[in-house]
């Protein structure tokens, strides 16, 4: 395959002015007829015309009304063109009932539904598809069904027709059609000038139920966005779809966002807590995208984390505002080390701004989207509230309508604030997540001095990085457990670097990158009395769950590698975190979990040690045993604290109350034997309390009739039924993980075409460490298995999926060889798709 560098980036050799498009739907036998106006592009200066298109069926072509044959390719055609303004006129045939992929046209349940981001657009018809050519679309659609939907604004309409007008000039990623049998819950909303918005989510018959918290969560979207960013809304109307069968999380077509019905359909009864929040999040993802995707958009695709960094940076404020922001820092964080340091310090390092690319689809990346939004929360770090807000209305105000590039968006905070960002823009362009070792010194005259140094490991995207601007936020604690020095922030920019703090009356305590001030691996040797103290007394909430974390990895690393019994100042420290009521309940709930096994085998690898994973499943196990055991007495009075006798609400309140409740409830399944669990799920009037019970049943070997139970209950549910195939995988034993799975996928329900559930079974068993890495390689076989039967159907999520065999370096040689003989079994597949046969080449490496 073709590999596409950053730097060959050139303009294309025309502007559109106007795209027409009708669609003349049939399930083989769609036509789309386009009417495009094009004239040469003066700053370009390749003037030839190449129209991406793949998969076509070339009906008729014309310019200016005259019958052309352009040369045609599997990539699209060329044609000669007069060196004036003309208008293109085509006719292609698509078969959207064929169409396994879920890009470009396709069917899911009877409804028609496109998805055009990255390089979508191309399966629909020819047109240069690459997102610096923006368009207005006027598109008409025919077809005998009740809803007809694009974007923009309402047009005319009659019987099987209607057309759609968009105004706003867009790429051709951001085009939608969807058409079906669907039903609108519908709202309004008020912009800030007054202007009156129509809302619709749309939704299978049936769905209605479970459309109220969505349409909610957009309606404070769009005001938080104009609270917040000044930005309002700009078209009439603002729809919302939900779809089954989709490969990701939403997509933000303008005026018409498409959803996984996963990310928008919701109830009390069928989803839980987590559901709520992350669909809160995922709405307003989408919405904000409006502003920092679509109206100012990337030039090329290298430049994707200049929407997808802001727009998670965005997102994350606004859940911060909305819910309890140290909870969602702490999440981000978890979510940061457990997704996206894997990939930065593995074979599939790339910077937040890649340099090259085969198949882009391979880099919609947890670098891309969670590193992209955490150097945009260092820059306002840096550069400070007040200076953000400046830099993002110049943004805003100087590209609007444009297509952008990281240049473009880091000179705003350079005209801002004076700052050259040379040195900061490494971290769009390095790979690699910095290690950031930490030497303290104390002189009697009341200095106290703290040297960093940063090194970030060399990898084939980054050979030799160069040091980066670190933002160090700082504080000190006296030993009496006062804080003596208040957050500081300390900007490193050298390799080796020190900072004094002066004037102390005795040596302090440091609490090192508060609120975790930048996405680093902070190397310091830390005794665990001090860990236990900076649990006690932090005040930095972000820092005092770390110092939780950290206390929890040493001890379990201790125990994996050599056998250590549980430490004694976790378990002293977990009690007295779980008796303090003046902390959040949702805060408690984190500072109990345990960082994830793929983390600890990370750390472990990072230490030169070959994880076990079995050894570390069992650390696990023995510590939680441990921690019930040890604090049996207080466990059920805090158990029935945590229980919600209001009606329910997803609320941060009551659901931090149930995620306490959860979690200990599944430390008093370990003493009780499940009667708790029982009586929990006999009683749950919600999901996330019949989920919470039947997951501790499944895992303490008592949840058979449960399971049985519930799926008959739940057996017309599809989101409901994901849930039932995740948790059986999720709660296994590490040498039933594989079986369990292989099990499931032998069930009727497990229709692996679709992207939910084949991600809720296989997903799940790569997502557990020890079922996964089981020393036979059962984990492996199967997941590779299913792998190759998806990719000639749907290469996009098979791609992405072979990510779980990334860390596979990490592992002993038995391991590394059933891993390496799986990859290269996928790599030998006749046909196999560019996205995987890109993921797999560089996993191998
Ligand atoms: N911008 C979108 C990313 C995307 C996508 C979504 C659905 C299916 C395929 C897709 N390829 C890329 C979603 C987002 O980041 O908001
Ligand atoms: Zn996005």
């Amino acid at each position: 395959p073709k590999t596409i560098y950053l730097q060959d980036y050139t303009p294309f050799g025309y502007i559109v002015d106007d795209v027409h498009l009708t669609f003349d739907l049939a399930p083989n036998a769609t036509r789309v007829t386009s009417r495009i106006a094009f004239r040469p592009n003066p700053d370009a200066e390749d003037t030839r015309f190449f129209l991406h298109g793949e998969g076509l069926t070339l009906i008729s072509a014309r310019i200016n009304g005259e019958e052309v044959d352009p040369e045609l390719s599997p990539e699209g055609l060329v044609l000669d063109v007069p060196a004036l303004p003309f208008i293109w006129e085509c006719e292609v045939e698509i078969d959207p009932a064929n169409n396994t992929a879920l890009e470009g046209l396709y069917m899911s349940n009877g409804m028609y539904c496109t998805q055009c981001e990255a390089e979508g657009f191309r399966k629909i018809t020819y047109y240069p598809d690459r997102p610096d050519v923006m368009s207005t679309f006027t598109v008409r659609i025919n077809g005998d069904l009740p809803v007809l939907l694009s974007n923009g604004n309402k047009g005319d309409s009659g019987e099987a027709w209607a057309e759609w007008h968009d105004p706003w000039p867009k790429p051709a990623y951001l085009f939608a059609l969807v058409a079906g049998e669907l039903i609108a819950h519908p709202g309004t909303f008020e912009t800030c000038t007054g202007r009156e918005v129509e809302l619709n989510l749309w939704v299978r018959p049936g769905d209605e139920g479970k459309c109220a918290f969505g349409m909610d969560a957009l309606k404070r979207s769009m005001r938080w966005d104009e609270e917040v960013y000044g930005r309002e809304y700009d078209l009439d109307i603002f729809n919302i779809v939900a779809v089954d069968d989709f490969n990701m999380g939403a997509m933000e077509n303008k005026g018409l966002n498409i959803f996984n019905s996963s990310a928008v359909l919701a109830s009390p009864e069928t989803s839980t807590d987590m559901n709520f929040e992350r669909i809160e999040a995922i709405i307003a993802h989408e919405y904000f995208h409006n502003w920092t995707g679509n109206r100012i958009t990337c030039r090329d695709w290298f430049q994707l984390c200049l929407k997808e960094g802001l727009t998670v940076f965005r997102d994350s404020q606004f859940t911060a505002d909305m819910r309890s922001a140290p909870v969602k820092r702490i999440s981000d964080v978890i979510d940061l080390r457990a997704r996206q340091f894997p990939e930065d310090n593995g074979p599939l390092a790339h910077p937040v701004r890649p340099e090259s690319f085969q198949e882009i689809n391979n880099f919609y990346t947890a670098t891309v989207y969670e590193k992209g939004a955490e150097v945009i929360a260092m820059l306002r770090r840096l550069v400070g509230d007040a200076a953000y807000a400046e830099a993002l209305d110049l943004y805003f105000a100087r590209h609007d309508g444009q297509a952008c590039t990281i240049e473009d968006w880091l000179k705003v905070f350079e005209d801002v604030t004076g700052r050259d960002l040379t040195q900061f823009k490494r971290w769009y362009s390095q790979a690699g997540t910095p290690r950031l070792s930490v030497q303290d010194d104390w002189d009697d005259a009341g200095t106290y001095r703290l040297t960093f140094t940063q090194s970030t490991p060399p990898s084939v995207a980054s050979p030799s990085p160069q040091p980066q601007v670190i933002p160090v936020a700082v504080g000190l604690l006296a030993p009496s457990g006062e804080e003596v020095a208040e957050t500081r922030l300390l900007e490193m920019t050298e390799a080796t670097q020190s900072f004094d703090f002066t004037g102390l009356p005795e040596r302090p305590v440091p609490s090192i990158l508060r609120g975790f001030s930048a996405p680093v691996i902070l190397e310091r040797e830390v005794t665990t009395e001090e860990r236990a103290f900076l649990l006690a007394h932090d005040t930095d909430p972000f820092n005092r769950w770390d110092a939780a974390t950290a206390l929890a990895r040493t001890t379990l690393n201790d125990m994996a590698l050599h056998g250590a019994a549980p430490d004694p100042a976790y378990l002293d420290g977990m009690c007295r975190v779980l008796g303090d009521d003046g902390l959040d309940p949702a805060y408690r709930a984190l500072m109990l979990a345990l960082p994830g096994q793929s983390e600890l085998a990370a750390a472990q690898a990072d230490a030169g040690h070959r994880p076990d994973p079995m050894a570390i499943w069992t650390a696990c196990e023995t510590l939680r045993q441990a921690l019930a055991e040890q604090a049996a007495e207080m466990l059920p009075a805090l158990f029935e604290a945590c229980q919600v006798t209001e009606p329910y609400s997803p609320d941060a309140e009551q659901s931090g109350k149930r995620a306490l409740g959860g979690a200990l409830l599944a430390l008093l399944t370990r003493l009780d034997g499940g009667a708790r669990a029982e009586d929990q799920y006999a009683k749950a009037d919600n999901m996330t309390l019949q989920l919470s019970a039947l997951g501790q049943l499944i895992r303490a070997g008592k949840g058979d009739a449960q399971v049985e139970a519930f799926y008959d209950q739940w057996q017309g549910d599809r989101l409901v039924i994901d849930k039932w195939f995740m948790l059986q995988v999720v709660q296994s034993t590490p040498d039933q993980a594989a079986s369990v799975a292989r099990k499931l996928t032998e069930h009727p329900d497990f229709n692996w075409k679709n992207p939910n559930r084949f991600r809720a079974t296989l997903g799940a068993l790569a997502g557990h460490h020890a079922g996964f890495h089981a020393a036979d390689g059962s984990g492996y076989s199967l997941l590779a298995e299913w792998l190759i039967k998806l990719d000639p159907l749907n290469p996009q999520t098979t791609a992405r999926m072979c990510a779980a065999f990334q860390t596979w370096r990490r592992y002993d040689s038995d391991r590394q060889a059933l891993i390496r003989a799986e990859l290269s079994r996928i790599a030998a597949q006749p046909g196999l798709s560019r996205d995987t046969t890109e993921m797999v080449t560089r996993i191998l490496g």
